[in-house]
């Protein structure tokens, strides 16, 4: 059978990108891996030879395309892993889509202030209340799943699962930016940073050399 191919952007910015490529890296399913790099002359036409929309990430399977980070995780759960992307239990289940839609469709002050940059390296500063606020969620849902549902294994469910994969873009950044956790929310953190695959995305991100300035704090931030 031929691997399907994941589209993504940069590894140090393309956040989106991160959440398919992790969560198929984690769960053994083999994919070809195709990178464009954003914002350079000539990727959105790149862009757009492979997605209807313009934006990475993208999965192509055959004939079939699908081009948005948590519709790719979901049709990867069903086709490869026999719907194993998330929790067996129904309740669970439920919150870890909760969960994982609020971040599809939230968090729009972390992720506007503290964009994935995995070469950014800041000591902890005051951003704004939507920032912290933002920050104060993150880190009660991690604590509320890892408390409640957690108890097989490290992660937000006990297994691995989309909800995972879904935050794991906000390790980096609270990394980059020193933000900081304690107690579950941080262990949890530091589980995400450590494993293998978030390894191996990092150390191609730091091979990397385009430079995004709208994705450099240091250039967003209010002065
Ligand atoms: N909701 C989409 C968001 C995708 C997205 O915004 N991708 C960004 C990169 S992280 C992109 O392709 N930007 C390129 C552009 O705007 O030209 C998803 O979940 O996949």
């Amino acid at each position: 059978m031929t691997p399907p191919t994941l589209v993504i952007g940069n590894k140090n910015y393309s956040s989106w990108s991160l959440r398919p490529w992790l969560f198929m890296k984690k769960s053994g399913v083999a994919f070809e891996e195709i990178r464009i790099p954003l914002y350079q002359p000539g990727s959105v036409e790149k862009q757009r030879q492979y997605s209807p929309t313009g934006l990475v990430p993208l999965l192509v399977d055959g004939d079939l395309k699908v081009w948005d980070s948590l519709a790719i995780c979901e049709y990867v759960s069903e086709k490869f892993l026999d719907g194993k992307g998330w929790s067996a239990d129904l309740q669970a289940r439920a919150v870890a889509r909760a969960v994982s839609a609020e971040m599809h469709s939230g968090f729009q002050a972390v992720r506007a202030n503290l964009p994935m940059n995995l070469k950014a390296e800041f000591p902890w500063k005051f951003i704004s209340d939507e920032v912290d606020a933002g920050i104060r969620r993150i880190a009660e849902i991690w604590t509320q799943c890892r408390e409640r549902y957690g108890a097989s294994g490290p992660w937000l469910f006990g297994e691995f699962s989309i909800a995972d994969a879904m935050y794991a873009p906000v390790a980096w950044r609270f990394k980059s930016y020193g933000v900081p956790l304690e107690g579950v929310a941080e262990r949890y953190l530091n589980t995400l940073l450590a494993m293998e695959e978030m390894q191996a995305w990092h150390a191609d991100a730091l091979g990397e050399t385009e430079v995004l300035p709208q994705c450099e704090a240091r250039d967003i931030w209010p002065q």
